[in-house]
This record gives C-alpha cells, sequence and structure tokens, in this order.
C-alpha cells in the first residue's frame, strides 16, 4: 500500500469512530411518502413501522396498499427495509368486496409489538376492521395466523394501538370518532371476552378525558379524532392522539391505567402541513421522541404524506410540552460503528 493511500485509510479509520456531529434530516424517510408513524424499540434498534402513500393512485384520496419499515440504532442513520406487509396478506379482507382492483386503499395506521420472540403487526384493513399478522422477526414475513378480523369490520375500527403493561397484559385500542379497547390474551391474536360489550371497552367521550373540541362539532362530543397512541412513563399511562377539527393536532390525556379513566392534558402539537396527523412515541438510549407526519416532501400533500421525528420532553408533573417540528430532527444518540453496513 501507498504511503499516501494508508495515510487516508488511517485517517478515514479514525473519523468513523469519532462521535457524529451532525442531526438527520427530517422528514426521516425521504425515498416515499410515509405517514401513521409506529415505532418499536428492540434489542437496541429503533424499527419505524408506517403506512405507505402511493404515488399514483386516486387524486384526492388515500391510496395505501402496503406497509413498510425503517430502522435506526442512532436516531440520524435509518436502514430501509422496505415492504413488510401488505393488504394482499389479508385475503378474507378482500372477498368481502369486489376483489384486489378494488381494495387499494385500505392499508391504513398499523402498530407492531414484540412477545416471547413472535412480533404481531395490529392493521386496519379501512372498513373492514383490524386484522392481525404475526412473524418471527420484525422484517417478517408475516402471515395472517387468524385469518379473520381480530377486532369487527367496520369503519370505526381504524387505528390500532397496542401495549404490554408491566404486568403482562396487552391492550389494544382504536377508533374514530369513538375509543374502544380490549385486554388482548397472552396469544396476542385473541381478546378477553368476559369484560365490556364481548370483550370490547368503549371509552366514555366527554371533554373531561378528551379535551374540548373548538368550534364543536355535533358528530363529534371531544378534540378526539382517530390515532390513539398508548404509552407509559413513571406509573402514568398517556394517551396520544389526533385531535380535530381538521387540519388535525396531537393532544393526550393521561390515566391510571391503559384503559383510562383519561384526563384530557393539552396539545403536544399544533396543526401541521397535511390535514391529518398521528403520533407515535417511544423512548430510546435515554430520550422520548415523538414520530408525526406533515406534508414537507416535494410534491406532498395530504394524501402524499412523510413521517418526520423531534424530541418529546416532559414537565416535572409529567405534563406533556408543546413540540414544536424541526428540519434538523433529533441529535445523535450513538456513533456509528465503522464496520457495520447502514
Ligand atoms: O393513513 C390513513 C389515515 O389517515 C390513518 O388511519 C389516520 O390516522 C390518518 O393519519
Amino acid at each position: 500500500m501507498q504511503k499516501t493511500t494508508r495515510s487516508a485509510v488511517v485517517l478515514l479509520s479514525v473519523l468513523a469512530t469519532l462521535p457524529a456531529v451532525s442531526s438527520a434530516l427530517n422528514p426521516v424517510v425521504q425515498t416515499m411518502y410515509t405517514a401513521d408513524p409506529a415505532p418499536v424499540v428492540h434489542d437496541g434498534t429503533l424499527y419505524l413501522l408506517t403506512s405507505h402513500d402511493e404515488e399514483v393512485g386516486k387524486a384526492g384520496n388515500f391510496n395505501l396498499k402496503n406497509w413498510v419499515l425503517s430502522s435506526t440504532t442512532d436516531m440520524v442513520n435509518w436502514t430501509q427495509h422496505g415492504v413488510v406487509a401488505s393488504l394482499r396478506d389479508f385475503p378474507w379482507a378482500a372477498k368481502e368486496i369486489s376483489g384486489w382492483e378494488g381494495f387499494d386503499n385500505g392499508a391504513w395506521a398499523p402498530q407492531m409489538i414484540e412477545r416471547d420472540g413472535k412480533w404481531y403487526l395490529y392493521a386496519p384493513l379501512q372498513g373492514r376492521g383490524i386484522g392481525v399478522l404475526m412473524a418471527d422477526n420484525p422484517l417478517g414475513p408475516f402471515i395472517d395466523p387468524i385469518k379473520k378480523p381480530l377486532i369487527r369490520g367496520n369503519y370505526d375500527s381504524i387505528d390500532p394501538t397496542v401495549y404490554i403493561d408491566a404486568d403482562g397484559q396487552a391492550y389494544l385500542a382504536w377508533g374514530n370518532p369513538g375509543l374502544w379497547s380490549v385486554k388482548l390474551n397472552k396469544d396476542m391474536i385473541s381478546y378477553d371476552t368476559r369484560v365490556g360489550e364481548n370483550g370490547i371497552i368503549r371509552h366514555p367521550m366527554t371533554v373531561k378525558a378528551l379535551g374540548e373540541r373548538v368550534p364543536p362539532d355535533a358528530q363529534r362530543g371531544t378534540s378526539y379524532e382517530e390515532g390513539p397512541w398508548l404509552y407509559k412513563r413513571k406509573n402514568l399511562d398517556y394517551l396520544f392522539f389526533a385531535a380535530g377539527p381538521i387540519p388535525e393536532h396531537l393532544g393526550y390525556a393521561t390515566g391510571p391505567t391503559p384503559e383510562g379513566p383519561w384526563t384530557y392534558g393539552g396539545v403536544v402539537m399544533t396543526p401541521q402541513s397535511a390535514f391529518t396527523n398521528h403520533p407515535g412515541v417511544v423512548d430510546f438510549k435515554g430520550k422520548t421522541y415523538l414520530f408525526y407526519h406533515n406534508a414537507a416532501l416535494p410534491g406532498g400533500d395530504g394524501f402524499k404524506r412523510s413521517v418526520c421525528v423531534d424530541e418529546l420532553k416532559f414537565n416535572p408533573d409529567g405534563s406533556v410540552q408543546t413540540v414544536q417540528p424541526t428540519r434538523e430532527g433529533p441529535a445523535p444518540v450513538a456513533t456509528l460503528d465503522p464496520y457495520q453496513r447502514v
């Protein structure tokens, strides 16, 4: 090896071990339109499952056929894993209408979670209920273990959020315009039918719980719109959600259990450039992050959205500080391993 080449290699090796000083640029995914972020941390990696707004399709409408995955270990460098699940993984949903050609707008906001070495992906197939897929790892391949909706099929059953409490009890909550939840059984693919209405608990839609809607809407008594996200911090349960009217803002409520009763907390993010928004909150390497979406990518609009992330901060009393979206995104939380492919 020539002397200058050897020096360059040494310099690059040294640089690669230095802490990264650059920050990520929001949006997180810049090669396609993504929405409805669902982050989950496992074994030192943050996985980000999202909906996928197709570039072509019916104008002025959602066009969502599959779900895509990205991951990071430092909040700055992201790996795209591509499509991990799609509407075609739920053949029962297509049969209810006239076939696949009519089923091009169903892959709405998902969330996945790991339990006992298996991964469970909950997905709303808009209008047909909430399905569940199972895999051995977050990249799939996913299969449908029950071959039918886990949650009844109607247009209210969208935007599932899944959470496992410290005592091992798992919860699935969802809904627009109402908020419902079930206690999942340990198998994560069925639920306890002994409580609520055949297992389904309807959360009271009160202003005290979910905030006042301004201006009032006869159909909706509170600010709650959709996109619930369950999260726990210091023994306090949080319900983040997309709030109305449109354009949506993000709000939150707190409670003593993942089933509430909820007490409205305030606004987490004011309306952004898309008419929807969707919260995904996760702790990672000592910080808490709020994932959300807007229309920031070139060509973006309410049906071509982009997932972004910024740090979420709490006040000493547990209340949530309003997040100001940034272009820079969060600071790195780890250094790059020069021997690992990113
Ligand atoms: O992405 C389709 C729908 O838009 C989601 O299910 C809602 O949360 C809103 O983001």
